[in-house]
Order: structure tokens, then sequence, then C-alpha cells
């Protein structure tokens, strides 16, 4: 068995495939938990938060140019709920982390006695210079490349973490403001429970990217940039290696530096693609429609054929290396695997609250 850098995060998400039987019940539970509908508005606020109204509205979409996991829409209903306004910050990532000294997933080694429980039996032990602490970092070629080799952009950096997002050379000043990154689920999670709150599910964020525009390609619109305008930090530019920054940012950008949708949200679309507690599967669209056979989540939760043997959460939203020519994914419908045990410098993630049932206004 032979192990390179750019093949360590597979090497883990493999080691862990089998995740536990309680994760995938939480999942079921949580997938599962449909759903009523348009619920009025607390009478108290939440500080940093808006209020999600739920209804009914059309997820997914039948564009023909749509990628197939986003098809086909279909009508669907949601309960309300708050939102944070804008992606957890480095700063606000700081508060956790200093609270109860919690550290990230790609700050720890790891634990080949942990890992090797969930292999089969005699898989060999890979060499300990690979064991290390660390995470994958964007690193644009300087020349244009082909499209299919993810690795000539993606890099394995030995030390990056939350609080260094290039390496250990780097650090957070400056970007306080800026939504952190290199963080897992287990990390995001842990943060939503100290805070009280949690993961929103695919279906809610969904519902709030769209802001009540049902059938519209992008959350504010039909038009990527009306009369110019950018309301979104992606990618201008041929991906990877030519970022224009036309927008103002060629990395992440400091939260709300663009409007918010009709809820009051920011940088749905865009930024950093954000995390959701629901496994990633292929066909849910199609399931939901009745398209497809229901996923077996006692065999597995999760299902994508381009990547077989990962455990994936579902990513929404896009991010700041998101192109017209390469994962052209600013739009509500969007949507990708992410394994669940690792981060990288574009993923993070933003919490959701279920109302208090003593507040809800009786109107
Ligand atoms: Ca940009
Ligand atoms: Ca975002």
């Amino acid at each position: 068995m032979k192990f390179n850098n750019k093949y360590i995060p597979l090497f883990i998400t493999s080691l862990l495939l089998n995740a536990s039987c309680q994760e995938k019940k939480e999942a079921e539970n949580q997938e599962e938990k449909m759903i009523v509908a348009k619920t009025p508005a607390p009478k108290e606020k939440v500080e940093g938060m808006v209020w999600i109204p739920g209804g009914e509205f059309v997820m997914g979409t039948n564009e023909a140019d749509a990628y197939a996991a986003e098809k086909p829409a279909v009508d669907l209903k949601v309960n309300g709920f708050w939102m944070d306004t804008h992606e957890v910050t480095n700063a606000e990532y700081q508060e956790f982390v200093d609270a109860t000294g919690y550290v990230t997933v790609a700050e720890k080694k790891p634990d080949w006695e942990e890992l090797k429980k969930q292999l089969p039996p005699g898989t060999p032990k890979p060499d300990e210079s690979v064991l290390v602490a660390g995470s994958m970092v964007f690193s644009p070629p300087p020349y244009a490349v082909p499209l299919q080799d993810i690795s000539l952009w993606w890099v394995w950096v030995n030390g990056a973490n939350w609080k260094h997002p290039e390496g250990p050379d780097s650090d957070l000043t400056g970007r306080e403001n800026h939504p952190v990154v290199h963080i897992s689920y287990e990390d995001a999670e842990a943060y939503a429970k100290w805070a009280g709150k949690r993961l929103p599910t695919e279906i809610e964020w969904e519902f709030a990217a769209r802001g009540g525009m049902n059938g519209k390609r992008f959350a504010w619109g039909d038009e990527l940039t009306p009369n110019g305008q950018f309301l979104a930090n992606t990618f201008q530019g041929n991906f990877p290696n030519e970022n224009l920054g036309n927008d103002g940012f060629i990395g992440t950008s400091p939260v709300k530096s663009f409007a918010p949708n009709t809820f009051g949200l920011y940088d749905m679309i865009g930024n950093v693609w954000e995390l959701t507690g629901d496994w990633y599967d292929a066909l849910k669209y199609a399931r939901l429609a009745g398209q497809a056979p229901k996923l077996d989540k006692d065999m597995n939760p999760c299902y994508n054929p381009d990547n077989p043997f990962a455990m994936e959460r579902v990513i929404k939203g896009g991010s700041y290396l998101c192109a017209s020519n390469y994962c052209v994914n600013y739009r509500p419908s969007a949507r990708q695997g992410q394994a669940f045990d690792s981060g990288t410098s574009n993923v993070g993630f933003r919490c959701v609250k279920d109302p208090d049932p003593q507040t809800l206004s009786l109107n």
C-alpha cells in the first residue's frame, strides 16, 4: 500500500468508511424530520440570527445545464427556524475555542490504533510520515491546466488548520471577520452545540438561500451579475490559474461584504461552502420526487457514484473558488459532498436554531 501526500484525505476517509450506527441514525432522524408549514415569527429576537419563516418551496431545479444531483425540482415544505445572518467567523470560532479548549480535526495527528479498528484485518500501517496533522489548501498553478485532476490545485499542507489557513507560516491577522475554514463536520457540530444551535438540514439551507424566490437560477434572480453588479464572492477568470478578483476578492471576504438576500442572510451564495447536517446522497432530489428508490440508510447513509467509498456531508452555496468554467455552484440548488472528517480552505458553516415554543406568536 503506497501513500502519497495528495491521497491522505482520501486515505483517512477510507479508514472511516464504517461510521458508527449512532451517526447513521441521527442522520436518518434529521432527514426524516419533516415538515409542517409556514411558521409565525417568534415574539423574541435572537441576536445574530434572522427568522426564516418556512413554508412551501421548490427545491432543486429542472434546468438543462444544472448538475444531475440538483435534479429534479420538487415541491417541499419546511418549518420555520432561526438562522445565523452570516457564516461563522474566525473571531467567533476563536471565542468557542477559548471557552472550551476545543481542538479541531485538522490540528490532530491521526491515531492509527483507532483508525485500524475500522479497516479490514491486516491492513498495513502507513508510514508515520504521512500520519500528520494538516488540511487541503487551494494552491493554484501559474498556468492553465486540465480540469480533471484536482491535485493540480488542491495540495495537502502539513500544519494547515483554521488558525493557519495556508499553513504554519500563515495566521488570521486581518481575517478575524472572515469565515472560519478547515472545519470538519464534527468541528462545526461541536461549535453549534456550544452555541446552543445546530447545523441546518439541506432542505432548510436551500429554503433559506432562495429567500422566497421560487424557480430562480440564482439567489437574487436569473442573472449572475445583474447590471454588472456582483452579489456574491465567486471566481472570475479562467479557473484555477487566473483569479481576476473582479468582485473585489481573490480569497475569502469579510462576512457581509455583499448584499443580503430577502431573508436578511449574507453570503449564502459564495465566499465559503457551508456544511449541512445531512449525509450526501447524489439521488436525494430524485428520491424526494419518487423517481429513485429509497436509500437503505442502514447499509450506507451516503450515495455518490463519483466517490463511492467516502462518507460525505452535503455542502451548499459554492465558494470564492466557483467559476463559470469550473464548479458552477453559486446557485441555491447546487450541492456537493464533503468528506465528513476533513475540511478545506473553502468550506465553512453557519448554524440554525429551533424556535422556543414559548416564544412563538399565536398570530
Ligand atoms: Ca472573488
Ligand atoms: Ca457561503
